[in-house]
């Protein structure tokens, strides 16, 4: 057993009588109510999920494991000659709080380098699929292809609940070492005429990833960063949430995961990444060469509200303030791309679409999310084709959603089966003034 799993199993006994003792003692203590707002509009504040591996405050943003993202990239090992920490050192993080030693990592890195192989069957099933398919769905058809590599499956009628973390944490293990090269195939098949680039083990992910892209320094960094900013956001957003959903069926974590992908795809989740180039690009046009001002800017915004359509890029169901991930990723253009126009322009917009959005009235949030600043780095080192951004969230947010998965699992968290009511049954409490 490797030093990862060993720990994370000393931590999974340790946490156990937590979860057994709130249940069994404290079941009945009432932490929430649900209002008509609530059950209509999407489940929004109703605490009905647990997670210890991060947690999303409002208006200072995601902790991972108790640390801010500051906090994070500073406190976790670097690869070498990197300003960045590497994504094996996070994921060794994520799955048990602890910050890694750097022969921990190494154990992390060979561990991965034993499952990186990707079965050449994935490789002819996205070749088999239409030239325009979205690069999502192929990300998701390589996940349901690899189904069948599933240890959790194979093994289910053979075990006991306690044991069932251990093969859902090897399949979550062989996803993410896998993921990097699924996900730059697509890419290259897609976008690059079919020119593979070959993995390289002795990589770590982040640069291996950078390699098989076909994209030079410090592309390799802008992935570690890209992959643990994008990792995970507490558990009720819609790709953790339905990756969490899913494998409460006990289905694995290919199932699982496949689910969570197909939920960051839509424009008001992991797609508003593509959707921001695709508005920013479509402004340019319509430009035609003149300077982007804050008045063209403004009548730009102004324009997609009144059409009727969101500001990519801008709001969230929880923060309420600018998103630490966009700041981060803002930090990082202010020192490698200060002066790019494409960066300019979403500083621009930084600067008008909150007050626009004020104005606008609706949005709880004026304030831009991850999705604003990200196309504009993977724009800057090459990567213009933005239809592809949404993958590279994806492969981020799988180290958050299989991280949590294994742990739902570890402490046997429930079917997830919430209760549903009729139009008629809410006219009625709302005539009584609740649900006496
Ligand atoms: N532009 C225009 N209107 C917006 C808006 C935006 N960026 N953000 C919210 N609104 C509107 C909502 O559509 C809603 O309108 P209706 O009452 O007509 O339905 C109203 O403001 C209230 O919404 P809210 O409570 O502030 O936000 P929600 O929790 O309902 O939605 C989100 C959150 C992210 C879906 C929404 O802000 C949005 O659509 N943003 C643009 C898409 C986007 O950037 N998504 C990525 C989020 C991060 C991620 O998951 O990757």
């Amino acid at each position: 057993m490797t030093r990862l799993k060993s720990r994370l199993l000393e931590k999974i006994q340790e946490h156990r009588p937590r979860t057994t003792a709130l249940i069994k003692e404290h079941g009945k203590v009432i932490i929430d109510e649900v209002t008509i707002d609530q059950c209509i509009g999407g489940a929004r504040d109703v605490r009905t999920l647990v997670t210890d591996i991060s947690y999303l405050d409002p208006v200072e943003g995601i902790r991972f494991r108790g640390m801010n993202i500051p906090e994070t990239f500073a406190a976790l090992p670097k690869a070498p000659g990197s300003e960045y920490p590497t994504v094996e050192s996070f994921w060794y993080f994520l799955l048990t709080g602890e910050i890694p030693t750097q022969a921990e990592v190494n154990e992390v890195l060979a561990d991965f380098k034993t499952r990186a192989k990707v079965p050449s069957y994935v490789f002819d099933v996205l070749k088999a699929m239409p030239k325009d398919a979205h690069p999502m769905a192929m990300l998701s058809a390589a996940m349901l292809t690899l189904q069948k590599e599933s240890q959790f499956a194979a093994k289910y009628h053979d075990m006991k609940k306690n044991d069932y973390w251990d093969p859902m944490y090897e399949d979550a293990s062989n996803i993410v070492a896998q993921l990097p090269e699924i996900a730059a195939f697509i890419y290259r098949w897609k976008y690059k005429k079919g020119e593979i680039i070959a993995s390289n083990p002795a990589l770590d992910m982040g640069a291996n990833f950078a390699h098989m892209m076909g994209i030079a320094k410090p592309y390799d960094d802008v992935a570690r960063m890209y992959f643990i900013l994008h990792s995970d956001h507490e558990s009720g957003n819609v790709s953790a949430h339905a990756t969490h959903l899913v494998a409460s069926a006990l289905s694995d974590a290919y199932y699982s995961f496949s689910a969570g992908l197909n939920g960051l795809a839509g424009p008001l989740h992991g797609l508003a990444n593509q959707e921001v180039l695709d508005w920013i690009k479509e402004f340019q046009g319509k430009l035609g060469g003149a300077e982007p001002t804050e008045e063209n800017v403004k009548k730009a915004l102004w324009d997609t509200l009144n059409s009727g359509h969101v500001i990519p890029g801008y709001g969230h169901a929880v923060l309420r303030k600018t998103d630490p991930r966009y700041t981060a990723q803002m930090e990082f253009c202010l020192k490698h791309l200060p002066k790019d126009p494409l960066f300019k322009l979403v500083n621009m917009i930084y600067k008008v679409a909150p007050g626009v959005l004020t104005e606008h009235g609706k949005t709880k949030n004026p304030w831009p999310n991850v999705d604003a600043q990200s196309g504009v780095i993977q724009w800057y080192y090459g990567l213009t084709e933005y239809d592809f951004y949404t993958v590279l969230f994806g492969v981020g947010r799988a180290l958050g959603v299989l991280a949590n998965i294994t742990w739902d699992r570890a402490l046997g968290y429930a079917l997830e089966r919430p209760k549903s009511v009729t139009t008629a049954m809410l006219e009625e409490w709302a005539a009584k003034g609740g649900r006496k």
